[in-house]
C-alpha cells in the first residue's frame, strides 16, 4: 500500500492509510490509534514519517490527542447540505438522530433600530430572543439566536422551543416559510459558544450561519444567528455548470 518510490510524500501516504482504516470502519470514532512503532514497523518507514501522517490528522480533526492518553479517533464530521430550506429538526431526523435542545434565552424584547430594519417591522414591535444550544444525540452542535416578531407566532413558549420552531409555526400556526438567504462565514468560539459549545479554549473554529427567512406573503419571519461546531459539521452544495 506504501510506493517508496512514488513522488507523493511517505508521511501523506501514511495518512491516506489511516484515513481509509477510518472509513472502511477498521477503527470506530473514540478508539485508541495504534502506536507510531506499529505503523513504522509495518510499512518499513520511520517513525517520524508517523508522527508527520498523525499531526496533520490531528490538525485535520480526523483524529485528536489526550495528553497522557494517546491519540485517538474523532467522531465524523456531519454534512449538511446548504440547498433546502430546512430546520435542524429535520436535518438530524433526516439521519436518524435525535434533535434536542437547550435554552439559554428566551425572551421578548422590543425591536433595536437594527432589529427593526432586519426584520422589517417597526421600531418597539415585540420580538421573540430565544437562544437555543442544538445537539444531536446530546451532543452540542450549534448555538442558534433566533429573531421572530411575536404577532407571527402567539403562544409560542419556552416548552416550544425545546423541539421544533419550524414545525409549531408551520402544523400549529399555518404559516408557510418559503424561502431564505444565508450567509457562512469562518469565526472563532467567543467565551460564551467555547462554554455552551463544549469547544476547545483559545481559537476553536466556528461557522457562523445567518439567516432570514421569509413567508409565502413576503413578510420577514426571522433572522437567526448560528455558530455550527467546525469540529463536527462540513457543508456541501451541488454545483452545475
Ligand atoms: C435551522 C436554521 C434556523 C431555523 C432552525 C429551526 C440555519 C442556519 N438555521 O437551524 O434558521 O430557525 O433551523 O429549527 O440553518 P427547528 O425547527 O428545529 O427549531
Amino acid at each position: 500500500m506504501i510506493d517508496k518510490s512514488s513522488p507523493i510524500p511517505l508521511y501523506h501516504q501514511i495518512e491516506e492509510v489511516i484515513k481509509q482504516g477510518i472509513e472502511h470502519g477498521e477503527y470506530q470514532p473514540g478508539d485508541v490509534l495504534p502506536a507510531e512503532r506499529v505503523y513504522a514497523e509495518q510499512y518499513q518507514v520511520s517513525r517520524m514519517t508517523v508522527r508527520q501522517a498523525i499531526t496533520n490528522l490531528v490538525n485535520e480533526r480526523y483524529l485528536y490527542r489526550i495528553k497522557g492518553k494517546g491519540t485517538f479517533i474523532a467522531e465524523p464530521k456531519l454534512e449538511q447540505n446548504l440547498k433546502g430550506l430546512t430546520s435542524f429538526t429535520e436535518d438530524m431526523s433526516a439521519r436518524g438522530m435525535k434533535a434536542s435542545s437547550k435554552i439559554s434565552k428566551f425572551d421578548i424584547i422590543p425591536a433595536n433600530r437594527s432589529l427593526a430594519e432586519q426584520l422589517n417591522v417597526d421600531m418597539h414591535t415585540p420580538i421573540y430572543e430565544i437562544k437555543r444550544v442544538r445537539l444531536a444525540e446530546e451532543i452540542p452542535m450549534a448555538l442558534e439566536r433566533t429573531y421572530i416578531p411575536a404577532n407571527l407566532i402567539k403562544g409560542l413558549s419556552e416548552e416550544r422551543v425545546l423541539s421544533s420552531i419550524y414545525k409549531y409555526a408551520e402544523e400549529q400556526m399555518g404559516l408557510k416559510i418559503k424561502s431564505a438567504t444565508q450567509t457562512l462565514e469562518a469565526t472563532i468560539a467567543n467565551k460564551e459558544e467555547i462554554k455552551l459549545l463544549e469547544v476547545d479554549q483559545g481559537g476553536a473554529p466556528v461557522l457562523l450561519m445567518k439567516r432570514t427567512s421569509k413567508l409565502e406573503n413576503g413578510q420577514t419571519f426571522e433572522i437567526v444567528k448560528s455558530s455550527y461546531r467546525a469540529d463536527r459539521y462540513k457543508f456541501m452544495i451541488d454545483l452545475e455548470r
